[in-house]
């Protein structure tokens, strides 16, 4: 193997697995782009830790779109309303949307047009447990998920929550883009490690971009 002769080009998208793909430092040069776009959201709907069935969540979240997912302590849903203004939650600006279209189809899905955006803030000891996403209507539907600030240690396992687990370090600026036959697998996120991020300080963001509400057809979305 020689060295590469464009180290900064990016690297080709890696497949994970059936319909799961790795887009390994994709958000590159729009990195500043993508944080000026969340502390938009994150001015209207700020950052809040949710009450789930299993107690207060360690990650804060926050969403943008037209449909934002809650955790509370009778389960979960998708609302069209942030609770904590009483108002729509912050649109997914054009730009995100054609962001999430582009990386959908380079890792092989045309015509991605999300209508949730669900943000994710991690603290030092923050994680998320063993879960599948499960409710959101098109259960195949892609979902294009965006690390930023500190890296993490992912798993993701099978269908089964007994299936074994594969494990991901996850870096600022990578992408993942989970559909088709990988779209039902569960996945959670290790206790974040301490650290300092240039950018994020001692926090780790992602932001998922989802379907929550209209079907993926391949090349179009339809709303209901
Ligand atoms: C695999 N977030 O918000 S992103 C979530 O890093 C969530 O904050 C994690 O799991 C995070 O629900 C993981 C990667 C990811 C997102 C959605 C998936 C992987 C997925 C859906 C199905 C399978
Ligand atoms: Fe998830």
């Amino acid at each position: 193997m020689s060295l590469p002769l464009f180290p900064l080009e990016p690297e080709p998208p890696t497949p994970l697995d059936a319909g799961a793909v790795l887009l390994r430092g994709w958000v590159g040069a729009q990195e500043a782009r993508w944080l000026a776009e969340m502390d938009a959201v994150l001015a209207q709907s700020p950052w809040r830790q949710m009450d789930s069935p299993g107690g207060q969540m360690s990650v804060a979240m926050s969403n943008c779109g037209s449909w934002g997912w809650l955790a509370e302590p009778g389960g979960y849903r998708y609302s069209p309303l942030d609770p904590q203004t009483g108002q729509p939650w912050p649109p997914l600006s054009d730009w995100m949307l054609r962001q999430a279209a582009h990386l959908a189809e380079a890792a092989g899905y045309p015509g991605f047009v999300p209508d949730a955006g669900l943000l994710n803030r991690y603290q030092p000891g923050a994680r998320m447990g063993l879960h599948r996403d499960a409710d959101e209507r098109d259960r195949a539907a892609p979902i294009v998920s965006l690390s930023f600030g500190l890296p993490c240690r992912f798993f993701w396992g099978g269908l089964e929550r007994s299936d074994p687990v594969r494990r991901l370090g996850l870096l600022h600026g990578d992408v993942l883009v989970w559909g088709g036959a990988s779209r039902m697998r569960y996945h959670g996120v290790a206790p974040l490690a301490a650290g300092r991020h240039h950018l994020l300080g001692a926090e780790r963001w992602n932001l998922t971009l989802r379907m929550a509400r209209s079907s993926y057809l391949g090349s179009r979305a339809v709303a209901d």
